[in-house]
């Protein structure tokens, strides 16, 4: 494998992915946003960089914002953490979330409260009834935009599933609480400048799966893994190091391991990328986040 090849593999296919929706979904967000009191980004706890949407802030700046970190429950703890802080030096409210759970997402209605407490307050003191918070949810494909609506509705509203791209339509929706929430109307994207952003977009599963340079992106897994969470390769690939020197070697572990051999006994990468890519897909692999700049 060569990466020259391949880096151009992979900007061809997240180029050719792109929507070019973006700047169409801004300005229906800028058309909202004067009704809106309180923006819910969510980003992915795994790859709290990566998964950003790019320049958002500058749009919704003088909004109400949460940052919710989702995923908790598949991140690399003690990394995360780090991001976190990050976040909250640059002056975010930010919740580190397992939308799965019943009873975590209640703590984006407990901020919401607090946050927003002013907004009701002020209305009081001029004799008028307190309103309804409008929430808008963003993010980037995949991040758990229509879970965490379905738990604040406290029933199915909202399209789940595990690819991006799955919520097409968007209506204000109530809930369970005082708030009413919006998803986002169209989709929005990071910044990829570079290939390590785009990898970990694919690891995530933000991507579609059809356009990815699948070899590639487990080649980044497995070198990953290899570079930051070395037990998880022993325990799921009975490799020790994904070692680009003994490459052969290593896919030829892999292979045995995982049962990947065409039917002349060659070893079928084809098949060894699927189960790689899956297995974070299907959260087989957890404890993990891959975004290491911090
Ligand atoms: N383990 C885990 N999975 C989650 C969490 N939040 C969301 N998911 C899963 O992530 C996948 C994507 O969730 P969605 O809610 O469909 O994401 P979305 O942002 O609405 O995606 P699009 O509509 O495609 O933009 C689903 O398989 C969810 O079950 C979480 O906190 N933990
Ligand atoms: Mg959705």
């Amino acid at each position: 494998m060569s990466n020259d090849k391949n880096e151009n593999v992979m900007q061809k296919s997240v180029i050719n992915w792109y929507p070019g929706h973006m700047k169409k979904t801004k300005d229906e967000i800028t058309k909202l946003l004067p009704i809106i009191d309180i923006v819910y980004e969510l980003i992915d706890a795994r790859i709290p960089f990566s998964s950003k949407i790019i320049n958002i802030d500058n749009l919704i700046k003088n909004k109400i914002k949460i940052l919710i970190m989702t995923k908790k429950d598949l991140c690399d703890l003690t990394i995360t953490n780090k991001w976190i802080k990050y976040y909250e030096d640059k002056g975010y409210h930010v919740l580190l979330l397992n939308l799965n759970d019943n009873n975590e997402y209640k703590k984006i209605i407990e901020l919401t409260e607090n946050l927003c407490r002013e907004i009701n307050e002020k209305r009081a003191s001029k004799g008028l009834k307190s309103k309804e918070i409008k929430s808008l949810v963003i993010g980037i494909p995949n991040v758990g935009k229509s879970t965490l609506i379905n738990k604040l509705a406290g029933k199915k509203v909202a399209n789940v599933g595990n690819m991006p791209g799955i919520t097409k339509m968007n209506s204000w929706l109530k809930t369970k609480y005082n708030v009413m929430v919006l998803d986002t109307p169209g989709i929005l994207w990071p910044k990829i400048d570079n290939d390590n952003v785009a990898l970990n977009l694919a690891t995530m599963t933000a991507i579609k799966q059809e356009v990815l340079p699948k070899d590639e992106v487990a080649y980044y897994i497995l070198k990953m893994l290899s570079d930051y969470y070395p037990n998880i390769l022993k325990e799921r690939y009975s490799l020790d190091k994904f070692d680009i020197e003994n490459i052969e070697e290593c896919y030829q572990i892999l292979a045995q391991k995982l049962g990947a051999f065409l039917k002349n006994k060659e070893i079928d990468y084809d098949k060894i990328s699927n189960i790689v890519i899956n297995d974070i897909k299907n959260e087989y692999i957890k404890g993990i986040t891959f975004d290491r700049g911090i």
